[in-house]
């Protein structure tokens, strides 16, 4: 009994089976070809985006005719843009020779910066008294450092580093290349370090516009906006009077701007003069987030660093 009843299912599904299977391989194709074609075309459109908008932003972000450098008070779209989130950037990269530290023990950091061509780069201009300045801080913005690191003849990088804590670390390398001609080409690269080990990460503090460090209270007045370049100033006092400020890195303050979330890092001009004994910086905030301030100041031959978090809705 292996012929099946001529009314039974089977016969009809014998019957249907190759329109039912034609179709069906139809569409299939049909969606296969219209799936490339679309997969194909948006691919185009995406990298084609992404080529255009990066090569553009990189250019317009970081590259600075000489002389004018990265310290003009501008508002254009380069001036809010936080960077030192990439390893790479116009044209620049970062290459860092060891990552690994012990927590707690004193180490080293060192690095080079590689142009495109991936040739170290040795020349460097001097902007705010050192051809480069690196910050570093942990990912929960704990435990910054601003350190002045010495080059060698190949172009390597080094200063002691000591991580105190377990955790990832971010390194920035802030530093404006040197180009033949003479142009100069302002970028900051950041970089991970790791330092094995339990993080236990803390909670950003509070915000507020003034706070204490070794017996110096330290306040700011003026209140950024996203997209504008707007002025902040700093007044340091001890027991009541005007702090003696000393110039340091070509000012009486420096200060460093980061986001909380992403660790951008935000640009800042000083100006080199106190103003009213205040020290004025021009802070450019990307948009709405929170930051986290940190200002180098010096008195008697000591840096300290007073810490403040920006909320801005
Ligand atoms: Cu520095």
């Amino acid at each position: 009994m292996t012929d099946p009843p001529p009314d039974a299912e089977p016969a009809d599904r014998v019957s249907a089976a190759p329109d039912r299977s034609t179709l069906r391989l139809a569409l299939v194709v049909g969606g296969l070809l219209l799936a490339v074609l679309l997969g194909f075309g948006l691919g185009r459109m995406d990298g084609d985006a992404t080529t255009a908008g990066g090569y553009d932003s990189a250019l317009a972000g970081h590259t600075h005719p000489p002389g004018t450098g990265a310290h003009e008070h501008g508002t254009g779209p380069d001036a809010a843009e936080a960077t030192g989130l990439s390893v790479s950037a116009a044209g620049y990269t970062i290459a860092p020779v060891a990552v690994d530290f012990a927590a707690g023990r004193p180490g080293e950091l060192r690095f080079r910066i590689r142009d495109a061509q991936r040739r170290p780069v040795t020349r460097f201009a001097v902007v705010h008294d050192k051809p480069m300045h690196v910050i570093v801080v942990r990912r929960d913005l704990t435990g910054y450092q601003h350190l002045h690191p010495a080059m060698a003849a190949d172009g390597t990088w080094s200063v002691p580093l000591t991580l105190p804590q377990p955790g990832v670390w971010r390194a920035y390398a802030d530093f404006a290349a040197l180009a033949e001609d003479g142009r100069q080409t302002a970028v900051t690269l950041g970089a991970d370090l790791v330092a094995a080990g339990d993080y236990d990460p803390r909670p950003l503090p509070a915000a507020v516009t003034s706070t204490a460090v070794d017996g110096f209270a330290v306040g700011y007045q003026g209140t950024p906006q996203a997209g504008r370049s707007v002025p902040l100033i700093f007044r340091i006092t001890a027991e009541g009077r005007a702090a003696a400020l000393e110039r340091y890195l070509g000012a009486y303050g420096h200060l460093v701007v980061l986001r909380a979330g992403d660790l951008g890092y935000l640009h800042v001009h000083p100006e080199p003069e106190l103003v009213d004994g205040a020290v004025r910086f021009w802070v450019t905030v990307p948009g709405p987030g929170t930051y986290r301030l940190f200002l180098d100041f010096q008195v008697a031959g000591v840096v300290r660093t007073a810490e403040f978090t920006l909320d801005l809705p």
